[in-house]
C-alpha cells in the first residue's frame, strides 16, 4: 500500500514508534511517506521505500502563532495526490488528527479519498487533549478519523472517560525490534568508560518532563546506591533536568549520577544497565519500559497507567504505586543484590517483550489500513 505517516518527528515515544512502524512498512513491500516538520530522529534511510516531505512553516510578522496545522494539511493534500496516498496514519492526535481531517475534506472536493488511521499515544488524551483548550477539536477528529487505535487498554479506557467517542478504538500495542538491542550486545562493550567493574548500572530515559518524576529517579537512586555501589544513568533532557541535576548535588550524590542528554545510541545504553527506573506519574504504555526489557533489563516502575500491561509485577520487574521512593528502592535493591535474581528477571524481561514483537504488530496495522477500504 501507500501510506503517509504523520507524526512528531523528536525523540518522544510516539515519534519513535511512529518512524519504527514506517520503516517495518517500507521493508515489508509498502511505500511509506513520512509527513513532519523534521527528519524523525530515527529514520534510517536504508529503503528505497521511504520518503520524507518537510513541512516549511513561513514566518511572518503578523502571526504570533505559526499555524503549523495549515501547512500539515496543505503538505498532506500535495504528498496524497502526488504519490496517490490511500492512508494518511497520524501519530499523536494534536494537531495531526484534525489536520488529517482538514486534508481529507479538501482532497474529498477534489474526487479524492484518502483514509486516516488515528494512533492516540497518551499526553494527547491524558494530558493534553482533554483540557478545555483542545477537548472540543480532539473530540471531533477522533470521531472523524476512519480508524482509532491507542497503545494501551488503559488509553483506551481514559480516551472513553474522558471524550464523547462513538468510533470504535482498537488496542494495538507499541512493538519492538528485539534483534536491535542483541545487536548492541554483540559489539565492543564500553561499560567500563561509565561505571567500575564492581558498580551496577541503573538507568532512566526519559523527556524530562514532569510526569516523568525525574526527582523520584534520584532519590530512588540514592537509597540504592547506600546499600549497592552503582552508577545512575540519566538520559534523555527536557524541563525537570536542572531540578534533578541540582537534587542529585544536594544529596551529594552527584559523582555517581551522570547526565547524559538525548541519545540517539538507546540500545548501547541499555545493553551496560541492570535496572531500568520509571517512577511516571502516568504512561499510556511506556516505551522506555520495552525498550529497557529488549535488552534484558528489568524495570522498577509506577503502576499508572498502562505500564502494568507491559512491566509484569514479579517478573519482569517490580510495579509500585506512585510516589512510593521507599518501596521502587528496596524492589531495585533485591533485585541488584543477587546475580541469580538479577538473571532471572532479566531473562523473564527479554522473553516477554516476544508479545510486543514486530511479526505480532505490524500486521494488525495492516489489517486496519486494509479495514478502511471494507467499511
Ligand atoms: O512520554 C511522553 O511524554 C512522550 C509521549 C509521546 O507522545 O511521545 O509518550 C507517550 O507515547 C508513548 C508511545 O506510545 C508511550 O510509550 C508513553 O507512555 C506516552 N507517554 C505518556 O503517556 C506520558
Amino acid at each position: 500500500m501507500k501510506i503517509g505517516i504523520v507524526c512528531y518527528p523528536t525523540f518522544g515515544g510516539s515519534g519513535v514508534v511512529a518512524t519504527e512502524l514506517g520503516m517495518a512498512l517500507a521493508d515489508k513491500g509498502h511505500e511509506v511517506h513520512f509527513i513532519t516538520y523534521n527528519q524523525p530522529v530515527r529514520l534510517d534511510f536504508f529503503s528505497h521505500r521511504l520518503h520524507f516531505h518537510e513541512v516549511v512553516l513561513e514566518e511572518y510578522p503578523l502571526f504570533q502563532y505559526q499555524p503549523y496545522e495549515l501547512a500539515l494539511s496543505s503538505k498532506m493534500v500535495e504528498v496524497v495526490q502526488k504519490y496517490d496516498l490511500e492512508v494518511l496514519h497520524v501519530h499523536y492526535a494534536i494537531p495531526h488528527a484534525y489536520a488529517a481531517y482538514m486534508a481529507k475534506k479538501m482532497l474529498q472536493d477534489k474526487g479524492i479519498d484518502v483514509k486516516v488511521v488515528t494512533t492516540l499515544h497518551g499526553t494527547d488524551i491524558t494530558l493534553v487533549g482533554s483540557h478545555p483548550t483542545y477537548k472540543t477539536a480532539v473530540e471531533f477528529s477522533i470521531n472523524k478519523s476512519d480508524e482509532v487505535t491507542a497503545v494501551s487498554n488503559s488509553l483506551k479506557e481514559d480516551t472513553l472517560r474522558l471524550f464523547n467517542i462513538e468510533k470504535d478504538i482498537k488496542v494495538v500495542y507499541n512493538f519492538i525490534d528485539g534483534e536491535k538491542y542483541d545487536k548492541a550486545h554483540e559489539g565492543e562493550c564500553k561499560r567500563v568508560a561509565l561505571a567500575q567493574p564492581e558498580e551496577r548500572i541503573l538507568t532512566h530515559i526519559s523527556n524530562f518532563r514532569p510526569v516523568k518524576r525525574t526527582d523520584d529517579v534520584i532519590r530512588i537512586f540514592n537509597k540504592v546506591q547506600k546499600e549497592i555501589p552503582s552508577k545512575l544513568l540519566m538520559v534523555g533532557d527536557g524541563p525537570e533536568r536542572l531540578k534533578a541535576e541540582n537534587l542529585a548535588k544536594e544529596l551529594e550524590i552527584e559523582d555517581k549520577v551522570l547526565f547524559m542528554g538525548n541519545s540517539t545510541e538507546v540500545a548501547k545504553i541499555l545493553c551496560y544497565t541492570d535496572v531500568f527506573l520509571l517512577p511516571s506519574e502516568t504512561e499510556s504504555f511506556g516505551l522506555a519500559a520495552l525498550e529497557a526489557m529488549a535488552a534484558s533489563t528489568p524495570v522498577i516502575s509506577t503502576n499508572t497507567g498502562g505500564l502494568p500491561e507491559v512491566n509484569i509485577d514479579g517478573v519482569t520487574g517490580f510495579l509500585s504505586e506512585l510516589g512510593d521512593i521507599e518501596g521502587m528502592a528496596n524492589n531495585a535493591i533485591n533485585i541488584l543484590k543477587d546475580e541469580e535474581v538479577l538473571n532471572e528477571f532479566k531473562e523473564n524481561a527479554k522473553e516477554h517483550i516476544k508479545l510486543f514483537s514486530l511479526d505480532n504488530i505490524l500486521p494488525a496495522y495492516e489489517r486496519l489500513y486494509k479495514k478502511c477500504y471494507v467499511s
